[in-house]
């Protein structure tokens, strides 16, 4: 029998190769409720081809999962979104997206598992998802900023009247965005990190 070539496992692709100069990686996660952006910012900012787990919405789940956006949005994350990026030469986040649908919700224990720190994805017509959101990362004790995803269609606030309406105290950064786009999802994630230096220098956490 000619078993010739099922011996070899290919190796990783050039792109997808850790760089050679990193030295500390760190686990981020992207949160929020449904269809707020999550596998999108994760897909824009990763130098790698990331892992989706997205299921096509079908009728099935009519009274069961959240339809907003349903006339244009045809697929969900199941399970998690992952990515990578460097964010300088020596240091590498990994990112992992949630999944929004609420019946999902049981798997964010594992994912923030270990998390350095966590964007909270915000989509200003549906500012209430955000509150589950939000205690959880605050149970967990894991930092995070709040990203304001912006939709052509959705109301405008100022930052100030967000935090308030977030219940936020002053120190969590709250930053627009457009998840579609690299630079965009990369500012979000040096906010972060900003942030999660802060902490570290003045002794707060993480
Ligand atoms: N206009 C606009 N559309 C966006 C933006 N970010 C995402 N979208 C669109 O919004 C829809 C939802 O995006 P997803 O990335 O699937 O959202 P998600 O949070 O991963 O959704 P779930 O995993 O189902 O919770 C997609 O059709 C995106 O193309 C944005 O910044 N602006
Ligand atoms: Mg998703």
């Amino acid at each position: 029998m000619d078993f010739k070539g099922s011996d070899t496992i290919p190796g990783p692709r050039a792109e997808d190769q850790l760089p050679h100069t990193a030295q500390a990686a760190a686990k981020i996660v992207i949160v929020g409720g449904f269809g707020v952006g999550k596998t999108t910012m994760v897909g824009s900012v990763s130098e790698i081809t990331p892992l989706t787990t997205e299921e096509t919405m079908t009728q099935a789940g009519i009274g069961v999962d959240d339809n907003f956006g349903s006339a244009t949005k045809t697929a969900t994350t199941v399970a998690m979104d992952f990515g990578r990026i460097s964010i300088t030469e020596q240091l590498v986040l990994y990112l992992f997206g949630t999944p929004g649908q609420q019946r999902f919700w049981f798997l964010w224990n594992g994912l923030f598992e270990g998390a350095l720190g966590a964007v909270v994805l915000i989509d200003t017509r549906r500012l209430e998802v955000s509150f589950d959101v939000m205690g959880r990362l605050e149970e967990r004790g894991v930092p995070f900023v709040v990203a304001v995803n912006s939709f052509p269609d959705a109301p405008r606030y100022a930052i100030e009247e967000l935090r308030t309406a977030l219940d936020l105290t002053p120190d969590i950064p709250i930053i627009e965005c457009d998840a579609r786009r690299r630079a965009s999802s990369r500012d979000v994630l040096m906010t972060l990190m900003r942030f999660l230096h802060s902490l570290a220098m003045t002794g707060s956490r993480p």
